[in-house]
């Protein structure tokens, strides 16, 4: 730590982080739109402005580093002015339909003007007829880039977080935007529906594919039909943050509470089918050692996952665990088992699957897996829809998850960090093929935030080599490895965001830099605090296959659990 002087402050700042950082760090106030936490900084939107004695123009903040004893100043005559042309240009282009935005009072860009009060009342140059073209192909996003603000946050992160380069800046000036290559619609190129772009997007130029307008809907006109929810691991806890809750909160039973509230006449737990997920993806690895192979067995729960195969590594296809998706599971089990069960119609029955998840839109969409969850809803889109529905959410009374798809175990919490689905996998590896208790449930080997981690467990003999990745580019650096044969793991859990379905493209957007780690400390918290901490010990996980599913990778299990994939 090194002195500096910020507005006449003595503060303690880390030399060599970003005076950005060290001015935010002192609680200073820095207006910026291409700064984002997770990605490298470019200093290309020009409004982190200060000046710093000694060093003539203004600088931008994220920008310069910090040396001992500089003397910052943030707040002055001519900063002020820069800032304020800068976003009146930035306004200047950007459409006047902020009251039916979908991120209207959730946008970054919008809070500036109000900020800095770059009113338009009487401005000429305020326009509403449209530019681009409205980009509505993708089954996971929207990208409507006449309220792009050029950040370029969606082309980094594409980039050099995903791997994928999606994007890149075109154009120069009055016409700058970002675009794919040959100006394709997004469903056209290689996007794998990350969502990634949407999370780090400041405004509403690409958003989650919105299916809360037809939720909303259904939960009006319920008619005859029942309304279902289901919820991911990740969303309990990311929720929290859009209700003013510390990251890392749990409100498993607000969430539920206020699921209720909105009209959902039964609320189901995905955590359920994670647990269903980790049974048969554990007895498809054991009959995979049994039979020799093909390895590395990959996990198949990630969709964004499933999409890069299918798009750029298809000769890994037969190495893809054939389970369906937790999700997935929940779907043809509803529609199925429990419409039997209560004596109603598959198509009198409304799913609606709340995710941390982009691709998980695209998911639903998947020509085998078609008709069985209805729609939808990202973290954020959740979220919107307790405000429509006036949910207090923290003074809600808690709730409990509805049966027989409702109860899980501490396994199925952690799907929601990287590293979760092989510790759950393992856990019932183990005890299914040793029959003995494992000696420690923890796995702390598989745990970690780093991109690519792998460990060797010894199951009484047996030395089980896996591998986690996590973020796009990591996972295409393992991939490379495995098809140099410079790798030979056994088992291999894949999630196309950083930290898993905790960085999922639909969570809450965030500017906290340690946003991951605290998501994933109230995962493993979750997992910490129940009694049942092995998926196999799940008593409604035991009844589901005395009453329908027979036993683990049945005939009837392949036919409503497996799927398949092709390129
Ligand atoms: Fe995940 Fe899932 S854990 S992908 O990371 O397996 O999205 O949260 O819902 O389906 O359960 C996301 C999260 C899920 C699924 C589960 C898996
Ligand atoms: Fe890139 Fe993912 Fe966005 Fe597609 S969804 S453009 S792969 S960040």
């Amino acid at each position: 730590m090194v002195p500096i002087t910020i507005n006449g402050r003595r503060v303690e700042a880390e030399e060599g982080s970003s005076l950005l950082e060290a001015c935010e760090n002192a609680g200073v106030f820095i207006p910026k739109l291409c700064y984002h936490p997770a990605l490298e900084s470019v200093g290309t939107c020009r409004l982190c402005l200060v000046d710093v004695k000694g060093m003539g123009k203004l600088q931008p903040s994220c920008m310069t580093k910090v040396a001992s004893g500089l003397e910052v100043v943030t707040e002055n005559p001519e900063i002020l002015e820069a800032i304020r042309a800068n976003l009146r240009l930035l306004r200047s282009r950007h459409p006047n339909d902020c009251m039916t935005c979908e991120v209207n009072g959730r946008c970054q860009f919008q809070d500036l003007l109000y900020r800095y009060q770059i009113e338009d009342k009487y401005d000429k140059m305020s326009r509403i007829e449209r530019k681009e073209e409205l980009d509505l192909s993708s089954p996971s996003l929207v990208r409507d880039m006449d309220k792009c603000v050029l950040c370029g946050r969606c082309v980094r992160v594409c980039a050099s977080i995903q791997g994928m380069n999606i994007l890149a800046m075109v154009n120069r000036g009055s016409v700058e935007i970002p675009e794919t290559v040959f100006e394709l619609p997004l469903n056209s190129t290689q996007c794998i529906n990350c969502g990634q772009c949407a999370t780090v997007c400041p405004v509403g130029a690409i958003i989650e594919k919105p299916h809360i307008h037809d939720v909303v809907d259904a939960l009006k006109h319920k008619d005859d039909r029942i309304i279902i929810a289901s919820t991911a691991p990740a969303v309990r806890v990311a929720i929290s943050e859009e209700f003013g809750l510390a990251p890392g909160s749990i409100s498993t039973g607000h969430m539920v509470a206020a699921l209720r509230k909105c009209g959902f006449d039964k609320v189901f737990d995905t955590n359920f089918t994670a647990d269903l997920t980790t049974v048969e993806e554990a007895n498809e690895f054991i009959a995979r050692v049994k039979t020799g192979g093909p390895f590395p067995m990959f996990t198949s729960c990630c969709p964004a996952w499933i999409n890069m195969v299918e798009k750029l590594y298809p000769e890994l296809i037969p190495n893809i665990s054939s389970c369906r998706s937790p999700q997935a599971m929940m779907g043809s089990l509803v529609k199925t088992f429990y419409a039997k069960k209560i004596g109603v119609a598959p198509e009198k029955i409304v799913l609606t699957s709340i995710m941390p998840c982009t691709a998980k839109k695209d998911e639903i969409q998947r020509e085998q897996l078609a008709g069985d969850t209805d729609y939808v809803l990202t973290t954020r889109e959740l979220a919107k829809l307790f405000r429509l529905n006036d949910v207090n959410f923290s003074s809600l009374e808690e709730s409990d998850f509805d049966s027989p798809l409702g109860l899980s175990t501490g396994a199925a919490a952690i799907f929601g960090a990287t590293g979760g689905v092989m510790e759950s996998a393992l856990r019932t590896a183990y005890e299914t093929i040793t029959g003995k208790d494992l000696p420690s449930v923890d796995l702390n080997a598989v745990r970690g935030l780093e991109g690519i981690r792998d460990a060797v467990v010894d199951v009484d003999g047996l030395k089980v080599k896996v591998a986690i990745a996590n973020g796009g580019a990591n996972v295409r650096k393992l991939i490379e490895k495995v098809l140099a044969k410079e790798a030979d793991y056994h088992f291999i859990e894949i999630m196309e965001c950083r930290g898993g379905c905790v960085g999922g493209g639909g969570e809450p957007k965030s500017m906290d830099k340690d946003i991951l780690p605290k998501r994933i400390g109230g995962i493993y918290k979750i997992d910490h605090d129940m009694k049942m901490r092995k998926a196999h010990q799940n008593p409604a996980i035991k009844e589901i296959y005395e009453e329908f599913l027979e036993k683990p990778n049945s005939h009837i299990a392949h036919d409503l659990l497996h799927t398949h994939y092709h390129s």
